[in-house]
C-alpha cells in the first residue's frame, strides 16, 4: 500500500463510512452510533488497523476524518430522529490550528447542531500532548461539541488526565469488558471506573460487548451505554438507516 493508492481509494469511494449502533443498557433503545471507516478494495475488506496507522504517519488521516464527518453530516441532515454520532479524531488534528474551524464549517454546511457530534480522542493521543489536547478540548467545547475519551484504560496515566481535561463521555476499552464475567479483579476495576465516571458526571460507554453475560453485568454496575457485536456489527449507513431509523 502506498500514498497514491489510499488517495485513489478515497477518491473512488472505496473508503466507506460504517456505523456501529449504541444502546442504552437499561431501556435497550438506540441512543447513538460510532462512525468507523472500512476500505472495500474489490472483494477484500481491508480492516482499519492495516491502513489507519499508515495514514496517521503520512497525515492523510486528516482527509479521511474530514470525509467521515462530511458523510455523517450529510446523512444526519435527513434523519427525523436525532441521535448523536461519534467520529474518531486523529491526534494529527491537535496540531492543526484550523481544524476547529473546519469542524464548525462542516456542521454548519449541513445544519447539524454541534451537540450531536461526539469527537473521540484516544487516551494515548491525549497523553502524548496534554497541553495541545486541553486547548483542543476547550475550543470544541466552546462550540458545543461533545468530547469522548476513546480506548480508556489502554494507555497510561489515564487518571491524572481525567483531572486535567474535561471529558463528557468515557469509552471503556474492550479489554476490560472481555474479562468482566470471569475475573474478580477485572470486575472490581471496571466497577470502580464506572463509579468514578459517574461522580465526574461522565457518560460511560462499554465497547466490544460480545455476550449477554457481559451486557447484564455492565447493566448491574450502572454502565450507561453499550456498543459491540452482541448488539450489532458496524454496518453501512444505508443499512443502519433501514434497521434503526425507518
Ligand atoms: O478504537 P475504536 O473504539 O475506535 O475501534 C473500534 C473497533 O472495534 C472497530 O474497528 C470495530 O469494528 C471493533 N469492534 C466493535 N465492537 C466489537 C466487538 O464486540 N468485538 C470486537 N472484536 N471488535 C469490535
Ligand atoms: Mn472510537
Amino acid at each position: 500500500m502506498n500514498q497514491k493508492e489510499i488517495e485513489q481509494a478515497l477518491e473512488n469511494k472505496e473508503i466507506k463510512v460504517y456505523l456501529q449502533p449504541q444502546f442504552d443498557l437499561n431501556s435497550e433503545k438506540l441512543v447513538g452510533a460510532e462512525s468507523l471507516v472500512r476500505w472495500q478494495r474489490g472483494a477484500i475488506m481491508v480492516p482499519p488497523s492495516s491502513f489507519i496507522p499508515f495514514c496517521e504517519q503520512t497525515g492523510f488521516i486528516t482527509q479521511i476524518d474530514q470525509y467521515v464527518l462530511e458523510t455523517v453530516c450529510q446523512h444526519m441532515q435527513k434523519w427525523k430522529q436525532k441521535i448523536p454520532i461519534a467520529v474518531n479524531e486523529s491526534r494529527r488534528h491537535l496540531y492543526n490550528p484550523h481544524h476547529v474551524e473546519e469542524l464548525e464549517q462542516t456542521i454548519r454546511k449541513y445544519g447539524i447542531e454541534a451537540k450531536y457530534i461526539e469527537l473521540e480522542m484516544t487516551e494515548t493521543a491525549i497523553v502524548h500532548d496534554i497541553e495541545a489536547a486541553k486547548e483542543a478540548e476547550r475550543k470544541v467545547h466552546a462550540l458545543g461539541f461533545k468530547v469522548a475519551m476513546d480506548d480508556f484504560g489502554t494507555g497510561y496515566s489515564s487518571f491524572s488526565m481525567l483531572r486535567q481535561i474535561e471529558i463528557d463521555i468515557l469509552k471503556i476499552d474492550k479489554s476490560f469488558v472481555d474479562e468482566v464475567t470471569q475475573d474478580k479483579r477485572g470486575k472490581i476495576i471496571i466497577e470502580t471506573i464506572i463509579s468514578m465516571a459517574k461522580k465526574l458526571k461522565m457518560t460511560t460507554i462499554a465497547e466490544g460487548i460480545e455476550t449477554k453475560e457481559q451486557a447484564e453485568y455492565l447493566k448491574t454496575i450502572g454502565c450507561d451505554i453499550a456498543q459491540g457485536y452482541y448488539y450489532a456489527l458496524p454496518m453501512a449507513i444505508e443499512e443502519f438507516e433501514r434497521r434503526y431509523l425507518a
